[in-house]
């Protein structure tokens, strides 16, 4: 039987993956844990909710102990420019967090979910459709916390046997939780703001080329590969994923075929700017879509709509 964690219930990756986990596995199977006490609504009545520092071991160890515990999907971290902001922090929680989930993991033997990034890349990556195993050499905090968090989830694989997989995600789009930190995030706030004021400013360059997945794809990957057959992994931790690759230009000429009259500005924000320059402008995920079936279903077309339609309150929904 499946009883799962989450970590970082709140974020706008566990914000969709709890309800979907829910959906799959049964309401109660599913703890939703974040630091906020009062979280939205849908996460403490449709199934049980925890407040949990991830810096607190002991809190998570009892958590797990209590709730029988024998997945976790660790959500919690910092991203890439909030940690460009404040390195020290982005260490503490995002390896400090990720310690904490491996060992609590070891000894309650959980498997345990590990979201990676295309943060994991640098300056040095092939800039485009850099292979799965590729030069990995981040420039960034967030992408040092990456790298060592993929390393760190083979290692207790290799050395306890510990079922951790991973997955490096794209930027990734949504309308249910707003994302914070991200140096992708313009591809999310360009959505109200284009329904609002039909005008947004950009903060990256054009040009500037990244992986984007609309969140639906994103849920159905973190679930897909938790229960992909272990022999079939041939490299766990963590996988090359995308669905779709544009520069802020081409989104925008895709809003624009539906708010005509919508205008792009853009004023490039130094720290962010050089964060996406150093990541590569598209992935070569064919070592997932290998090895545990992975096929993205959302075009930059087919997300664009949805997402319009979603904020603009004219009703479009997506399966999990
Ligand atoms: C970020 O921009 O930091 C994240 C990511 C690509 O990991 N969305």
């Amino acid at each position: 039987m499946h009883r799962i964690l989450v970590t970082g219930a709140t974020g706008q990756i566990g914000s969709e993956l709890v309800p979907a986990l829910r959906a799959r596995y049964g309401a109660a199977n599913v703890v939703a844990a974040g630091h906020k006490k009062t979280p939205m609504p849908e996460l403490r009545e449709a199934g049980p909710y925890a407040t949990l520092d991830i810096l607190e071991r002991g809190a998570l160890a009892a958590l797990v102990e209590l709730e029988r515990i024998d997945t976790i999907y660790h959500l919690a971290a910092l991203l890439s420019a909030k940690a460009e902001t404040d390195p020290q922090l982005a260490w503490e929680i995002n390896m400090g967090g990720l310690v904490n989930v491996l060992e609590v993991a070891r000894l309650g033997n959980c498997a345990v979910f590990h979201p990676s990034s295309i943060g994991v890349f640098g300056p040095s990556t092939p800039p485009d459709r850099p292979p799965q195993v590729t030069i990995q050499r981040p420039n960034t905090m967030y992408g040092v916390t990456k790298v060592s968090g993929e390393l760190l989830c083979d290692y207790y694989h290799r050395r306890y046997g510990l079922d951790t997989r991973g997955i490096r995600f794209p930027g990734l789009i949504s309308h249910k939780t707003a994302p914070g930190g991200g140096t992708t995030d313009y591809a999310v706030e360009i959505f109200s703001a284009a329904i609002k004021y039909k005008q947004y400013t950009c903060f990256l360059r054009p040009g500037t080329s990244l992986d984007m997945m609309y969140m639906p794809d994103a849920i159905r990957a973190a679930m897909e590969i938790m229960e992909a057959k272990p022999e079939k992994l041939h490299h766990r931790n963590a996988y090359n994923l995308t669905a779709m690759s544009f520069a802020p230009e081409k989104l925008a000429a895709e809003i624009a075929r539906h708010i005509p009259d919508f205008i792009m500005l853009y004023q490039p924000d130094p720290i962010r700017q050089a964060i996406a320059d150093s990541w590569p402008n598209s992935l070569d995920d064919s070592a997932a879509r290998a090895d545990w079936g992975w096929q993205p279903r959302y075009t930059l077309a087919e997300m664009t709509r949805e997402m319009l339609a979603a904020l603009s309150g004219s009703g479009a929904s997506h399966e999990p």
